[in-house]
């Protein structure tokens, strides 16, 4: 039985609520084929981020680690490729840094990818109807920061992790100029993908390359 620890970000900006850690309180404890889903909730705040992240995986000891955020305007669940070693704060985060091209780790490398069958995990959601496409950049706020300091705690491990970005919720994009997602098809999104995840031991080859 593998155990799949997803993480979910808890309400930043001013934001009342993060769709985030809502999805993933739907998902504690949900049996997968061969598995089972832990959770943890996340602060929005650069490294303690990824402090609760590692604390979790030692208390829960997961085969495979989903960290989860929001990224307001996205249409799809999206999978990201990548995590780069920049921290470049737009906002302040929730413990008020706002760091300007600092890097995450002054030795770190570059960048890492995600060890999640990305495109398995974007096929599956599809195939059920529920829009999902690879993403090539998680940003360069809390988010990216954590994908990127979380992968690297877990470079020597056989840990697979990777992080995904969610759209938001109806009621924060009442207005109308943005994209949502109804929290129970997250929420289901997020399962397949964990599900997903323990059915590929290595990813599927299916282009989703961009030209920009
Ligand atoms: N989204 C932000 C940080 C927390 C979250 O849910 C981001 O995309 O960086």
């Amino acid at each position: 039985m593998k155990k799949v620890l997803i993480t979910g970000f808890e309400p930043f900006g001013g934001a009342a609520i993060n769709p985030a850690l809502e999805a993933v309180k739907k998902l504690d404890g949900v049996k997968l084929d061969g598995g089972e889903i832990v959770i943890c909730d996340v602060p929005v705040t650069r490294y303690e981020a990824i402090d609760a992240v590692i604390a979790a995986i030692e208390t829960h000891k997961p085969d495979y680690v989903i960290t989860v955020g929001q990224a307001g305007g996205r249409f799809a669940i999206t999978p990201e490729r990548v995590a780069i070693n920049m921290d470049d704060f737009r906002i302040p985060d929730n413990g008020g840094n706002q760091p300007i091209d600092e890097p995450i780790y002054e030795d770190g490398p570059d960048a890492y990818f995600s060890t999640l069958p990305i495109k398995a995990i974007t096929a599956a959601l599809k195939a059920k109807g529920i829009p999902c496409q690879v993403s090539n950049t998680a940003g360069t706020f809390v988010c990216n920061h954590l994908a990127y300091g979380v992968q690297h705690y877990l470079r020597d491990t056989n840990i697979g992790h990777g992080f995904i970005h969610i759209p938001l919720l109806p009621e924060q994009a009442a207005t109308g100029d943005q994209a949502s997602m109804a929290l129970d098809v997250i929420a289901e999104g997020l399962r397949l993908a964990a599900q997903a995840t323990l059915d590929n031991q290595t990813d599927i080859a299916v282009g989703a390359g961009k030209i920009c």
